[in-house]
């Protein structure tokens, strides 16, 4: 079967909603802790390294970044969680932003939650589930940077996180090698079917 994804493409950056693409098709968004490899993993998975901005550093995406993959679906890349050093004032119109997309995209079908595999389930990532529990939107709950750990250490982490979510499809992957794109884009493509 064809990688719908290769053909993604960056729309739109927005700090405001009422300035997103129109209300349409299928939205998946991509959340998780500053650094935890959310835009590292939308270039994987459209096999484009130059797509999305990453960073060493902390708080490199700062919009709601909207990008195309087919005239039906959207990735949307959105803003660290978590950040410890960003002001005030910056953390609640974070907030208030991450607030009205939820509450306001019809088209969103899921969220997929990004967790460094050496430091899952920190208090904010539980509090990310809650949000999408209330708003009624299903998550996909991933483990990024699989490389930094041996085999056993990644049974062991993901095992737990299975047990704590009471989950069994907790998707593995590395930005580095690759691992566990292919699973994440059925996962992602089951939603449509
Ligand atoms: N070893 C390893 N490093 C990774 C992986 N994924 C991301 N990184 C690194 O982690 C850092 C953060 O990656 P980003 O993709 O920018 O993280 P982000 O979640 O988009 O961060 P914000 O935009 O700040 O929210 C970068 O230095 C990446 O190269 C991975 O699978 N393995
Ligand atoms: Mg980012």
């Amino acid at each position: 079967m064809q990688n719908i994804f290769t053909k993604t493409t960056f729309m739109q950056g927005v700090l405001n909603i009422k300035n997103a693409p129109p209300d349409e098709g299928f939205e998946f968004v991509l959340a998780g802790r500053s650094n935890a490899g959310k835009s590292s993993a939308l270039n994987c998975l459209a096999k484009n390294k130059k797509l999305a901005r990453t960073s060493k550093m902390p708080g490199r995406t700062t919009e709601i970044n909207f990008f195309k993959v087919n005239d039906e679906i959207k990735l949307v890349d959105l803003p660290g969680y978590g950040f410890s050093k960003m002001s005030i004032d910056k953390k609640k119109n974070l907030d208030i932003l991450l607030d009205n997309y939820f509450s306001t995209r019809r088209s969103l079908c899921a969220a997929i939650i990004f967790m460094d595999i050496r430091h899952p389930l920190k208090d904010s990532d539980i509090q990310m589930m809650e949000f999408c529990n209330r708003h009624g939107v299903p998550f996909i709950s991933v483990l990024t940077k699989s490389d930094k750990l041996n085999s056993s250490a990644i049974a062991k982490s993901t095992k737990s996180v299975e047990k704590k979510l009471n989950s069994q499809s907790i998707i593995v992957t590395s930005s580095n090698n690759d691992e566990g794109f292919d699973r994440l884009s059925k996962k992602i493509l089951e939603f449509i079917k």
